[in-house]
């Protein structure tokens, strides 16, 4: 049959009404992304192997934006996964997870009150569960883009998934987490240094992690200790989250987008932030020419340093936020 990629209309759980891009094939449609290397969007109907059924129907319309509807999640992993897509081509000049241009794949809706995202280097796919109650998909942007960059990293730095390396790698997917859920810019996703706010996978609405002061989850670390690469990965990245927030804010108090931080410094001294524009191209760099699989902190040090010295200039007012910051997480020279 006959395809063309067509704009049809996503009515997400937490995006609210959004276009995605599907394509038509005769009289039918689907979550096939034909504008972004036809990444695909799969139900998995609460199995949990195999990619379940591809959604389609004979409208463009998917979900009704209330997670009772199993089009919703679809539409939501859809969303942050084209949004994610454009983030790593517009800004960074990537285009697709392995820059390749070849799409990957998204299923929703992994088994029975799972209350997890992931990504699969084996099956290139990442995948969603309901949450529990299976009430609370975890199918927000931020979580998207986090699992969505885990491929990114496995396909540069490779940054191993334990000690140091293991911190760094959580914190890379974190920090694009929140720069493609400040990229996004709609009325339903005001960007933020929070992880996970809109999954409530705590049950009282709070988010999974801060960057601004890590340690206000009660388990992730604000500063580097000898001995952090012992602790669980999602925990170990607490420094290079909150170096990314102070790179990008500075340290003290701010409100943003109405959400208010307060990032302290481990050595007590100020931290001038160069905005996140520029934070992300330095940490996108570092990750993509300069981290291997087992950099570690020290080695993130030096590494984001290069690739500021590059950007920048070693004399620039970035260098010196780049050491600033990291001493502010007691990353020393
Ligand atoms: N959602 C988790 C993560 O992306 C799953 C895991 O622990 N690998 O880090
Ligand atoms: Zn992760
Ligand atoms: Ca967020």
């Amino acid at each position: 049959a006959w395809e063309a990629i067509e704009t049809g209309t996503g009515n997400t759980v937490y995006s609210g009404t959004v276009d995605l891009t599907t394509t038509q094939s005769g009289s039918t449609y689907s979550l096939t992304d034909g504008a972004r290397g036809n990444h695909r969007t799969y139900n998995l109907n609460r199995g949990t192997s195999g990619t379940g059924t591809l959604f389609s129907g004979p409208d463009d319309v998917w979900g009704n934006g209330s997670p009772s509807n199993l089009e919703s999640a679809g539409a939501d992993a859809h969303y942050g996964a084209a949004l994610t897509w454009d983030y790593y081509k517009n800004v960074h000049g990537r285009s697709g997870i392995r820059g390749d241009g070849v799409g990957a794949y998204s299923r929703v809706h992994y088994g029975n009150n799972y209350v997890n995202a992931f990504w699969s280097d084996s099956c290139f796919c990442m995948t969603y569960g309901d949450g529990s109650g299976n009430a609370n998909p975890l199918t927000s942007i931020d979580v998207a883009a986090h699992e969505m960059t885990h491929g990114l990293t496995s396909n540069t730095a490779k940054l191993v998934y334990s000690g140091e390396s293991g911190g760094l790698n959580e914190a890379t997917s974190d920090i694009f987490g929140a720069t493609v859920e400040f990229f996004a810019k709609n009325s339903s996703d005001v960007g933020d240094y929070l992880i996970g706010e809109e999954i409530d996978i705590n049950g009282d609405g709070t988010p999974l992690r801060y960057m601004d002061k890590p340690s206000k989850d009660g388990a992730s670390k604000d500063a580097w200790y000898s001995g952090i690469g012992s602790i669980d990965v999602h925990y170990s990245s607490g420094p290079a989250n909150h170096f990314f927030y102070l790179l990008s804010e500075g340290s003290g108090t701010k409100t943003i987008n109405g959400v208010s931080y307060d990032s302290p410094t481990s050595d007590g001294l100020p931290v001038t932030g160069i905005g996140r524009d520029k934070a992300e191209k330095i940490w996108f760099r570092a990750l993509t020419t300069k981290f291997t699989s087992t950099t570690n902190y020290a080695g993130a040090r030096t590494g984001t340093l290069a690739a500021t010295g590059e950007l920048y200039g070693t004399d620039s007012a970035e260098y010196k936020a780049v050491q600033d910051a990291w001493a502010g997480v007691n990353v020393g020279a």
